[in-house]
């Protein structure tokens, strides 16, 4: 296993200074909590700022150093003036609220933006000076998007992985941003750049495009001739320490010590860092209203709202602050009594033991975040409630709402909603309480914080593989003149063929992709002579191709392989085989239904399928793709095959696909001229089976198992009307 370098603004431990001596204590934060179990039993070298800066570290240097290499991290030096201008100015007062859709708070000064570059700069001379060959490189966050770009200058083939944990906004409001390109370019300069949902991979995806001009094809980005993966790798949290915290002393005491004080109240929870983002005071409003249109649960009910402080010398900030002050006033105002405030609001971090006990203790959780990446605190929640009780309100704004199904889901702009849903929350039976959390228990167990790392890991390595395995290379005229002249050579010649969108363009209405005379007479010819077996490998039906091309005499193959047809001969299907290896492959199917809200199952006699209609309609089609990887590992030893339909994917008893079709024209070899041609991934099956020798060409310029890439059909029928003799 590789070294994992992980780097990121902050470092999972920061320096405090007490009696004059510096001291490293646990950051805060999901991204720390979450990676520092990773960390810890991994190999592992962890990049990044100690949180206090270069002036006021002076003559403790060393020291510091001393400690962080004791807890595998390495500190990058920020001065003050990096501080304000890097990270107080472009990360959070550009980036953080342009990517959290707050455009009339972002500042755009030319200022912050030289300083973001120049530590982007220092990060790079950090990591470049302990990167070590092998090890694999893994950027996080926001203030972070320049440096995959310079460390792939300086360290062409390291392996480097991106994450963003803030949602990567709509292309229409990233084009608002001066530095966009450079911006997108940084980031590209990683091999896997992963986001918390396909909704910001998507917006990601298409800014590229729009900004860029870089085609994405299936979550692949070609960036010259190197190939990035996008992907959705939703965040999780380490489920067995929060499922197992409530047995903690400490928090039993703290449970005691909250119920004293709330009495036997319902209890409903808020936590946040006192961000705007986080819609707290439009929570604390629906809170008044809910508490004036229900009076049966007045002195019933206490918000328990912590507000963890956060950026404060920022304006925004303290506008915030004290708009949150005044709510909790005038509702404590409006209804309290001598005995009961409404709101209990706790304006500090509070311990971990208090945390687990609040989440415990309480009836309903209220995560109402106007913008949110993920919002591991809903997850926390759900996760720390042993005996299944309580209601987890989310916000449909917030990345966990697309794993978190279960919960109540608003919209935090509409408070009408989230009263109907304390409503709701106070009243639902605990049945249902735990009915729902169990689900999402479930999930959560299966897709925890080790589960994301992994699956990050393995995507980047298999990214890896995937560029060695197929770059990018144009058909060259010199390249082209080789294989006329071992066409010309050859006595036995095989030559097969896609058709649409490699003989003939696409079409909107496929019907009217018949082959026109130019084609016709290209095939013609070729099949005509002697020294040439030509087979037409589609994935149209028999009936079609044998109007269009049988008279041609050509060999056919229909439906991606389950139906052959010798020239001149009948058509013949594949055989049909068993249904054993169910039990291997559904495992997997499970998996990617974990993976993918909205698709399911469906088990037929000799047959799974995976369907994804009702998924995410984009990102489906991405985890299609991937599925049918992952799936042809698994059943190379199988003999069982993967067909992919109209939104779903089907493991059938047959190896069908075009590679396996064509068995029987490949196995009368040797051959001495082996020229395939095809335009998509059902190509690549066909492109797999031949030998060493062949030469193979993809239409466009994707990535491909391919030797070659050609650009359009017209490039492919330039080279067929040479090929002569
Ligand atoms: C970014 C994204 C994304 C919070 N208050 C206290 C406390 N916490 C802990 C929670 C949780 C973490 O901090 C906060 O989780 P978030 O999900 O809000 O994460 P952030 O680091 O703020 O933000 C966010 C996340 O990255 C991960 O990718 O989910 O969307 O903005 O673990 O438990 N812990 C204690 N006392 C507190 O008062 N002890």
């Amino acid at each position: 296993m590789s070294r994992l370098v992980i780097v990121s603004n902050r470092l999972p431990v920061t320096a405090v200074k007490k009696e004059g001596k510096f001291q490293l204590e646990a950051s805060a934060g999901g991204l720390a909590t979450g990676l520092r179990s990773v960390s810890r039993a991994k190999d592992s070298l962890w990049v990044g700022w100690c949180g206090v800066a270069r002036e006021r570290l002076k003559g403790h240097e060393d020291e510091i150093d001393v400690m962080l290499k004791a807890v595998k991290c390495r500190g990058v030096r920020l001065t003050r003036h990096d501080v304000e201008y890097y990270y107080h100015g472009f990360s959070n007062k550009t980036i953080w609220p342009l990517f959290h859709y707050f455009p009339i708070y972002t500042v755009y000064d030319r200022h912050f933006w030289d300083a973001y570059k120049r530590v982007n700069m220092e990060f790079c001379d950090e990591v470049v000076k302990v990167a070590e060959k092998g090890d694999t490189i893994w950027i996080h966050d926001y203030q972070l998007m320049l440096l995959p770009r310079m460390l792939r200058d300086r360290l062409p083939d390291a392996t480097i992985g991106f994450f963003l944990h803030i949602p990567f906004v709509s292309s229409e409001v990233f084009r608002l941003l001066p530095w966009r390109q450079e911006i997108l370019e940084g980031i590209l300069g990683a091999d896997l750049i992963g986001f918390h949902t396909y909704d910001y991979v998507r917006h990601f995806s298409e800014s590229v495009l729009r900004v860029c001009g870089y085609e994405h094809n299936f979550g692949y980005v070609s960036v010259g001739n190197r190939t990035v993966r996008v992907d959705a790798f939703p965040m999780g949290i380490d489920y067995k320490h929060y499922s197992a915290a409530g047995e903690r002393p400490g928090v039993q005491e703290q449970m005691g010590r909250i119920r004293k004080r709330i009495g036997d109240r319902k209890l409903i929870l808020g936590i946040d860092r006192l961000d705007y983002t986080k819609g707290i005071p439009e929570r604390l409003e629906a809170f008044d209203l809910f508490l004036e249109r229900n009076q049966e649960y007045r002195d019933k009910v206490t918000l328990v709202m912590v507000a963890v402080p956060s950026r404060t010398g920022v304006e925004h900030y303290r506008m915030l602050k004290r708009r949150v002050d005044e709510l909790v006033g005038r509702i404590n105002g409006k209804y309290g009594s001598i005995d009961w405030i409404p709101v209990w609001y706790m304006y500090r971090a509070v311990p971990f033991d208090k945390l687990i006990a609040l989440y415990k203790l309480s009836d309903v959780a209220l995560v109402t975040p106007l913008r949110d990446g993920m919002n591991l605190i809903a997850k926390e929640f759900v996760t720390s409630k042993a005996d299944g009780r309580g209601v987890l309100i989310l916000s449909e704004m917030a990345g966990a709402a697309k794993e978190l199904g279960e919960a109540i889901i608003v919209n935090p702009n509409n408070q009408e909603e989230i009263v109907s849903a304390m409503e709701q929350a106070l009243s639902m039976p605990e049945e249902e309480q735990i009915e729902r959390n169990r689900v999402m228990q479930h999930r959560l167990a299966r897709y925890s914080i080790g589960g994301w790392v992994g699956d990050f890991m393995d995507r980047l390595e298999s990214v890896k593989r995937l560029q060695a395995e197929r770059g990018i290379s144009r058909l060259t005229a010199h390249v082209e003149s080789r294989i006329v002249k071992d066409y010309k050579a050859g006595v036995k010649r095989l030559i097969l063929l896609d058709y649409d969108g490699t003989l003939v363009p696409f079409t909107s209405w496929p019907k009217r992709a018949q082959p026109d005379q130019r084609v016709s007479s290209l095939l013609g010819r070729l099949a005509r002579n002697r020294k040439n077996e030509v087979v037409i490998v589609s994935g149209r039906d028999r009936e079609t191709l044998e109007r269009w091309l049988g008279p041609l005499g050509v060999g056919l193959v229909a439906e991606h392989g389950v139906w052959v047809r010798e020239p001149k001969g009948d058509w013949e299907a594949m055989e049909i085989l068993k249904d054993d290896w169910k039990t291997q492959i559904r495992p997997l199917l499970e998996l990617y239904v974990d993976r993918t809200p909205g698709s399911f199952i469906e088990e037929k006699s000799f047959s799974l399928a995976w369907h994804y209609r009702k998924a995410d309609p984009g990102w489906g089609s991405t985890r299609a793709r991937e599925l049918r990887d992952d799936l042809e590992n698994l059943v190379a030893n199988l003999n069982i095959g993967v067909l992919e339909g109209s939104k779903v994917i089907e493991v059938k008893d047959s190896g069908i696909n075009k590679g396996r079709a064509l068995s029987g024209w490949l196995a009368r070899g040797p051959w001495d001229f082996i020229l395939a041609i095809g335009d998509d991934w059902t190509d690549e099956d066909m492109f797999e089976a031949l030998p060493d020798t062949a030469y193979s060409i993809r239409v466009g310029l994707s990535a491909t198992r391919a030797r070659y890439n050609v650009e359009s059909h017209e490039e492919v029928r330039s080279l067929l009307a040479k090929l002569k003799g």
